[in-house]
């Protein structure tokens, strides 16, 4: 709670709200919202509403006002979440995340950027030049993979086109050491496809902009929120601080320049770009390589055979290009030099910004992994904030009444589960030998669901006209109704590419690019095992990153979009209701109102409290720690404020600990000074 925002802004936390209703709720976010206050608190979860205009409080001097401050000192804010998630790192060796979710177009990218400069403003005092170093590389990072991983959609003109989760390392001093960075399923379809009024990666457009401003006088570009020509300059001064050299930086402008020319069909400039043989650019386009028992023969592909492939080609060329370039990144910001025996273990703070939740008007492969994704964040939300809470205080016997909430855990077992899942049927749909098209894959899909109550389609209910017959599956999400159309699922999730291709460009002489396709080096009879399909590596990689969050302590923002048409006047209120209900807004706060701000096992808190009373210092005679810390705290006349549960102590509000911590830290005072003139015998 900040005390000294006046009322006039509105409840600076939701806990504060006279009745916990969705009315008062929306009163309260639209209020703050109109005033410019655009973060509200849920304890310690940060609500943030996207103000579609630059605000005046992200510069140097916020930053100072939040600097170890704790959370209820100062207004809301991402500063102050960032410290807390620093604070108990450094305080208590702890790894931290910060989780920021929220549909399409809610700010998740801007407020992950805000953290990390945050972060880096914050640290290194003692201006280490290793640690500027590595801040430095860490915030550029970010210039380079928006260029090349997103792009402007119908939801959001800077989305996020893959997945991100960045680890930040400190070491003891808790000062950044170096980092790393996981990404996930990138959108690469968008190289080749954009549906009307979206464009592919911004990456194409800076180039191509560059070009026509170089090469055609008169060319001046078109007025629009995305400045590529500047971005283009700011790109690459990002990749040669990185630490890109001349050659690699060619090198993608070259991958980039391929894919443009792969569209023109232009054989001849390919084999340059690449540095490969014009024939063999042809060959692979038109032909492949086929082991038939011991011969190797060169079977020609038919007209779609060689559009499939040219376009699985474009799409690899472009995919394999990111994730180099994110392994690049890690390369330079990767930890070095840290002996954890010398200087104590490194710890984390995790920074994780996603694609958000997405509804287009056609929806393919890619919404359906991303609204998946979404699911999975979805249920991490609510088994560390609603279930675990309400699950220990039933454990340590506090008196509690459970607050009931949706659980989407039932979405997620639709799309996963083995064997009854979407991406299982959809799996075996693709391992079928032959020829399966994607109507087939919606069969099946139809008679393992049939009754699912997230699920439906034409056949399942063939009144529904905004369903088409034999293409559309619809999904009850969390967060709404999204209709699927399994055109292009099947020959997404196998993910091809003629092994050819991955020889063409194995054999190139440019060594860069020969780097990015090192299995290029097997011969047609050496490729035998069937790689993993695109759903199932992205499933697994969603469970690995739910298994790495869960164990890190986790601080929570949550984005709410405020209206469709990127105004930063309008609070649509029924799409904002929408938003608050399904992110289970209403159930944080019941549960954290009733709930308690801090909990400590009783001979823990003894050990940090005990020098504040006279009952427990230097040790207590009291039959358990239990009744030490019950008179520790009568002491302090703090029992209205804490309950006292199997073997904690729960304490209600986060001002009582700061109490605590004051007295703690006086009493601290004070014994240093009595043990110093003890030392130096004037005692
Ligand atoms: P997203 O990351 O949540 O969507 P972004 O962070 O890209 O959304 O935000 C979308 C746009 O909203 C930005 O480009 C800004 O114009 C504006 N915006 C967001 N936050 C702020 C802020 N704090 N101050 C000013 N403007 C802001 V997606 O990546 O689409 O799920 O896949
Ligand atoms: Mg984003």
């Amino acid at each position: 709670m900040a005390e000294h925002e006046s009322l006039e802004f509105g409840k600076a936390d939701f806990v504060l709200l006279d009745s916990v209703s969705l009315e008062e709720f929306m009163a309260n976010l639209k209020l703050r919202f109109e005033k410019g206050r655009i973060y509200t608190y849920i304890g310690e979860v940060v609500v943030s509403v996207n103000p579609y205009r630059a605000m005046n409080i992200y510069g140097r001097d916020t930053i100072e006002q939040y600097k170890g401050r704790e959370l209820y000192e100062r207004p809301p804010h991402l500063f102050a979440i960032a410290d807390a998630a620093y604070k108990a790192m450094k305080r208590r060796n702890k790894d931290t995340c910060i989780v920021i979710s929220g549909e399409s177009g809610a700010g998740k990218t801007e407020a992950s950027k805000y953290i990390m400069q945050y972060i880096a403003a914050i640290t290194n005092p003692g201006q280490r030049a290793e640690v500027e170093r590595v801040k430095n590389m860490l915030l550029k990072s970010n210039c380079v993979l928006e260029a090349f991983g997103n792009a402007k959609t119908n939801r959001n003109d800077n989305s996020s086109r893959f997945g991100k989760y960045m680890d930040i390392n400190f070491d003891f001093k808790g000062d950044p050491i170096g980092g790393h960075i996981n990404n996930y399923l990138l959108e690469k379809s968008r190289v080749i496809f954009q549906q009307e009024g979206e464009r592919s990666f911004h990456s194409f457009y800076q180039v191509l902009i560059v070009l026509l401003i170089h090469s055609v006088p008169s060319f001046s570009p078109p007025q629009s929120s995305i400045n590529d020509g500047a971005d283009f300059k700011a790109v690459a001064d990002a990749m040669k601080v990185i630490g890109f050299t001349p050659d690699e930086i060619q090198t993608v402008y070259k991958v980039l320049a391929t894919i443009l020319h792969l569209n023109s069909k232009v054989v001849a400039v390919i084999g340059v770009l690449l540095a490969t043989k014009e024939e063999n650019v042809g060959k692979a386009l038109l032909y492949r390589t086929v082991a038939t028992g011991r011969d190797v023969i060169d079977k020609q592909h038919t007209t779609q055979e060689a559009s499939y492939g040219r376009d699985a080609l474009a799409k690899a060329m472009y995919e394999r290009m990111f994730c180099w370039i994110v392994g690049r990144i890690n390369d330079v910001i990767e930890v070095k030099n840290y002996d954890a025996k010398v200087h104590g273990k490194n710890t984390v703070i995790g920074v994780l910004d996603i694609y958000g939740f997405e509804i287009f008007q056609n929806n393919s492969f890619e919404q359906f992994c991303i609204n998946y994704c979404n699911e999975k964040l979805q249920q991490l939300f609510i088994q560390l904030v609603l279930r675990q809470e309400q699950e220990e205080y039933q454990r340590e016997g506090i008196p509690w009444k459970h607050i009931d909430y949706f659980n989407n855990q039932i979405i997620v077992d639709l799309v996963e589960l083995q064997h009854k899942g979407i991406f299982s049927v959809l799996d075996e749909a693709c391992m079928t030998v032959g020829k399966v098209t994607d109507e087939v894959f919606l069969q099946g899909l139809n008679s393992k669901l049939a009754k699912h109550a997230h699920y439906t389609s034409r056949k399942l209910s063939p009144t529904d006209k905004s369903l088409e017959f034999d293409r559309d599956f619809r999904i009850r999400h969390y967060a709404g109704d999204v209709v699927y159309s399994v055109v292009g699922f099947i020959d997404k999730n196998k993910d091809t590419l003629f092994q050819d291709f991955k020889r063409l460009l194995y054999n190139s002489s440019n060594p860069v690019l020969k780097m990015m396709w090192p299995e290029g080096k097997l011969s047609i009879t050496e490729v035998t095992k069937r790689p993993l399909t695109a759903a199932t590596l992205f499933k697994n990689s969603m469970i690995a990153l739910v298994e790495n969050l869960a164990c890190k302590e986790p601080y929570y923002v949550r984005c709410i979009k405020p209206n469709d048409v990127k105004s930063p006047l309008l609070f649509e209120y029924e799409r904002c209701r929408h938003q608050v209900e399904y992110l289970g807004l209403l159930e944080n706060v019941r549960v954290r109102r009733a709930g308690f701000a801090n909990r400590q096992e009783y001979p823990r808190f003894l050990q940090r409290y005990k020098m504040i009373s006279e009952f427990t210092w230097p040790n207590h005679d009291l039959p358990s720690d239990k009744e030490a810390v019950k008179r520790l705290v009568q002491g302090c006349g703090f029992e209205h404020d804490v309950a006292y549960g199997k073997t904690k102590v729960f304490v209600r509000t986060p001002r009582t600990l700061f109490c605590l911590e004051e007295q703690r830290d006086e009493m601290v005072g004070r014994i240093v000074l009595f043990l110093q003139k003890v030392w130096r015998g004037t005692i």
